[in-house]
């Protein structure tokens, strides 16, 4: 019945009950035929729910952190009917996106902003007299580790803004949560001293609405008291000045309702931490969190996932091969460290956690840190290996340049997810790597083709004296079914011809190249004569291989799977145009625009770097000289 939030606010708190039910069956229904993410969403229906039914959305804002837990959110605020269209091509965002539902106040798909945003959202609403807006931010146990969570709570304590921040507290991130934080969480829901507290401040604020209008001047009372002597001291979100409420029980709707109507009445920074379960109410999504994070297609009734069995001969993921081969080195090596910002299972550097506990760490979601983190560890003859999805990498620029490059250490840093990641989007595309990583001095910037040539950078990477050393690879699977190759060093700075030709001459950076391999075929089949090269590195550019390329060829296509701007391409326009050659470049990559989710393939295309596109783009280009020479022909007949 609910096709908006106030068909929601005419139930009474016993139908919010039967609507939690029905919401939470929903998003199984859902999610087990369209997959995306859904243990995260399963915990906060609750909360979901109840936020909606309290407070006045949309006029008061819910910040949603990374937002794959807001599917319910989604679904009740007039997203229901077209949810079967979520994370598809041209359909629902699977996160909060402002173009998307005036709903979405903030949009989001990395974590831990959403303290921040809120802080903005709530001073804003003081400048503009809008006293009466509520800002609530929904931010998990995980997204608490980030230091981006830490700038705004210690901020939003002084401001004295009317924010409200939901712990959410389930103790997982993607994997198990990391870090003293978790731990101090952990203490409070079971410290006595603490509870005892607690359950003072709680019977006295289960008096609140009886005072009435008198609440501000009995809440000052409180803290006058028993709560700033004792809590101000303990409680580390008192300590900066937040009101601390909790641990309530996430689950259970009628008093988290009541509790969230009584905290809408109290001024000023509060952090209401709410206890839930990621999974809960899908029993195996309960047991397996990590696997039940973003699950793929399964079967509602038995709770199994649908596979596809792998075939024997399938060519494994890109990031299996950095967990293994990490491994392999390690055990060589006993310099290297690997360090993952709470990806353990996305990076599959788990397989290093598992095997060599002491020399892999989950330093939380926190990539500022673990770039700096690697640094130290580098600064003192370590030889750490840290991986970062390409997007979240962004986080931490700063920290490769300042913390790394400049001080010419030794670090590797693994690009996961680099490119078009597919149904994650726009947050999610690993578009700007090459890009932003190419302009920053002492820096190698490189890109396998494959399983071997990522084993082989690898290898390379950590052999001595290297320095800052960045290899991107994108997010799925290899071509190369035996990829357990011995290792073998590769010069730095310098690509390869995989193909002789002499029509056209195509370059490509990185795994995308494959879709150029797959063209062979059909180009000899068509009498075109393609040379192909795999660059291996946007940093050093390998300029012999481009001084042969622009000497031979006047027609040069570049393919890359990232931004056209500033990345691959443009560097090979900056060699021609530095050595004075002249050709006809066409530069395939990521266009100048976000671009949405869908299938990998269905955005290559869109993009115009699938294998047809590119196809289609060499023969135009051949074409087009064609038709050039025609035309000077005839004009030299009119002449
Ligand atoms: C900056 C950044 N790093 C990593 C991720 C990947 N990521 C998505 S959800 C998640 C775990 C979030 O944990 P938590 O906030 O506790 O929410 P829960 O899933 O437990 O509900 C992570 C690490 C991300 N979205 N953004």
């Amino acid at each position: 019945m609910i096709n908006s939030t106030a068909d929601l606010k005419k139930l009474d708190a016993d139908q919010l009950v039967q609507l939690s039910k029905e919401l939470r069956q929903f998003i199984i229904d859902e999610v087990s035929t369209n997959p995306g993410h859904f243990g995260a969403s399963l915990g906060v229906v609750e909360l979901t729910v109840a936020l909606h039914y309290v407070f006045n959305t949309p006029y008061d804002r819910i910040v949603w952190d990374v937002g794959h837990q807001a599917y319910g959110h989604k679904i009740l605020t007039g997203r229901r009917d077209k949810f079967n269209t979520n994370r598809k091509y041209k359909g629902l965002s699977g996160f909060p996106n402002r173009f998307e539902s005036e709903y979405d106040s903030f949009g989001v798909g990395h974590s831990s902003t959403s303290i921040s945003a809120a802080l903005g959202m709530a001073v804003a609403a003081k400048q503009k007299g809008e006293t009466d807006r509520n800002v609530i931010a929904v931010i998990g146990d995980g997204s608490m580790t980030a230091g981006l969570a830490f700038e705004g709570l210690n901020n939003a304590g002084i401001e004295n803004s009317n924010i409200l921040v939901v712990l959410n507290d389930n103790h997982m991130a993607i994997d198990p949560n990391v870090g003293a934080l978790n731990e101090y969480l952990l203490d409070i829901t079971t410290s006595k001293t603490y509870n005892k507290v607690k359950d003072d401040v709680w019977n006295t604020l289960g008096k609140i609405r009886r005072f009435g209008p008198n609440t501000q001047a009995f809440i000052q009372k409180i803290e006058n008291g028993i709560k700033s002597i004792i809590l101000r001291q303990s409680n580390f979100f008192e300590a900066l000045n937040f009101r601390y409420f909790g641990p309530v029980d996430g689950h259970d709707i009628k008093h988290l309702s009541a509790v969230l109507s009584d905290l809408k009445n109290i001024q000023g920074p509060k952090l209401l931490h709410c206890q839930t379960r990621k999974g809960k109410g899908f029993r195996n999504a309960e047991i397996d969190q990590t696997t039940w994070h973003a699950p793929g297609k399964f079967d509602k009734t038995t709770g199994e996932r649908l596979k596809t069995e792998p075939t024997e001969k399938q060519a494994p993921k890109f990031q299996d091969v950095f967990g293994h081969t990490i491994v392999e080195l390690a055990e060589k090596n006993d310099k290297i460290i690997g360090i993952t910002p709470a990806m353990p299972t996305g990076s599959s550097l788990n397989i290093m956690m598992e095997k060599m506990p002491n020399r892999a760490f989950d330093v939380g979601i926190a990539e500022q840190h673990a770039v700096t983190f690697s640094a130290g560890l580098a600064a003192d003859g370590m030889m750490p290996f840290c991986n970062i999805y390409s997007s979240f990498m962004q986080r931490a620029y700063d920290q490769v340049i300042h913390d790394t490059a400049l001080q010419k250490l030794n670090v590797v840093f693994c690009l996961d997810r680099g490119g078009l990641v597919g149904e994650d989007g726009a947050t999610h595309h690993g578009a700007f790597d090459l890009a932003y990583m190419r302009t920053v001095p002492n820096i190698t910037v490189s890109a396998p083709l494959n399983e071997e040539e990522l084993r082989n950078l690898m290898y390379t990477a950590q052999l001595p004296d290297k320095g800052t050393f960045v290899i991107r690879y994108p997010r799925g699977n290899g071509v190369m079914p035996e990829w357990k190759t011995k290792f073998q060093e590769i010069e730095i700075g310098k690509g390869r011809i995989l193909k002789q030709g002499k029509d056209i001459a195509i370059l490509s950076i990185g795994a995308i190249g494959n879709q150029v391999c797959n063209l062979y075929e059909k180009f000899d089949q068509n009498s075109i004569s393609v040379e192909h090269y795999d660059m291996r590195f946007v940093k050093p550019i390998d300029t012999n291989l481009l001084h042969k390329v622009f000497s031979e060829f006047d027609k040069v296509i570049t393919i890359e799977d990232g931004s056209i701007a500033g990345g691959f391409g443009s560097a090979v326009l900056e060699f021609m145009s530095d050595n004075n050659y002249s050709a006809q470049v066409k530069r395939l990559g990521i266009p100048d625009r976000f671009i949405e989710h869908g299938t990998q393939q269905e955005l290559y295309k869109e993009c115009g770097y699938d294998q047809e596109s590119i196809y289609q783009t060499v023969v135009e280009m051949l074409d087009i000289t064609t038709n050039r020479i025609k035309n000077t022909e005839e004009h030299k007949v009119i002449g």
